[in-house]
């Protein structure tokens, strides 16, 4: 189906759109098999947080341009000492923030990989909260052929995705997958073929929409607390204040400070 997706704001190296609640992210340097410079990942870092404080916003996806890759990882170009160097000739790894956005964004991201996930690209989709991949796609780690790692989420969120052995042979090897290997791996949920690719992600997305925005926000925060530690548990504990502080029972406490009396906290239900 052909939609109308509608600019939200101008980007450079990214479109950031909008259709019926459902932003769109699209990293676009087709040019470099869509590699994200410094300024890429500030820009999908906005965009991000832009999608964080939109209410009418429930769901995002996040792609590349064209039909050859999703993002072939951090642009070589301008790999230099210490990180990715833009413009002012300071070193970053930024992409590192934009992984944290997506993991602790409270509404479902969706990896639609319409080509090569590769390295830093690979990472990207796996940080998400589901993957949606076209028949054409291919995945992989090169970190090691090209002089680079990611030893965070690239190496142990992937091996808790595909078990210790296999994320071992993907970070060793650098070899390529076919989306129907990712796919028994665990990595995508579901391959479609190129041109049903942003009509299924759609689907998800409306899928999603129709549950409670709340127990999905609740739920994710519940499967990286797991895995997260302390930040997991901090993330969840912030879910459960945001909750408390809808209830009488935290509105007196502020009220009877205010009123300068005591709080009055018997009438409260202590639930089994
Ligand atoms: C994607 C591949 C497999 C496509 O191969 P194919 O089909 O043969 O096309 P090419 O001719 O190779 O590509 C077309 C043009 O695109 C350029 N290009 C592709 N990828 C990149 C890239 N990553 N950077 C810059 N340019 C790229 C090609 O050069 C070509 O241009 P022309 O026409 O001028 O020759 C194939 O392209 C491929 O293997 N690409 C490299 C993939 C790769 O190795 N990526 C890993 C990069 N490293 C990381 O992502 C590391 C992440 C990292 O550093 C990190 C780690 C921890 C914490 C933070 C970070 C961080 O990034 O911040």
């Amino acid at each position: 189906m052909n939609r109308e997706w509608k600019k939200i704001s101008d980007f450079e190296e990214i479109l950031f759109e909008e259709y019926n609640g459902i932003a769109k992210i699209t990293i676009n340097r087709p040019r470099y098999c869509n590699a994200f410079t410094p300024k890429t990942t500030w820009e999908l870092s906005q965009a991000f947080s832009l999608c964080r404080e939109m209410q009418h916003i429930s769901v995002v996806l996040l792609t590349g341009t064209g039909d050859k890759a999703f993002c072939s990882g951090g642009d070589m170009n301008v790999k230099g000492r210490g990180g990715y160097i833009d413009g002012d000739g300071v070193p970053r790894l930024s992409v590192l923030d934009v992984q944290m956005q997506i993991r602790r964004l409270p509404k479902p991201v969706i990896a639609m990989v319409n080509g090569y996930a590769i390295g830093g690209g690979h990472v990207l989709h796996l940080v998400c909260d589901l993957t949606i991949a076209s028949d054409n796609a291919v995945f992989g780690q090169t970190g090691p052929k090209v002089g680079s790692f990611d030893a965070g989420f690239g190496a142990s969120y992937l091996a808790r995705i595909v078990g210790q052995k296999k994320a071992r042979e993907i970070w060793f090897l650098c070899r390529q997958y076919t989306a129907e290997e990712a796919e028994r791996m665990g990595m995508v949920n579901k391959v479609v073929p190129f041109d049903r690719l942003e009509d299924e992600c759609v689907e998800w997305a409306e899928t999603m929409m129709e549950r409670s925005p709340l127990a999905l926000r609740m739920i994710k925060a519940g499967l990286n607390a797991e895995l997260d530690g302390q930040a997991g548990i901090q993330e969840l504990a912030g879910d459960a204040t945001m909750l408390y502080y809808f209830l009488d029972e935290a509105q007196e406490g502020g009220r009877a400070f205010l009123e300068k009396r005591k709080p009055d906290f018997k009438k409260y239900p202590k639930m089994p």
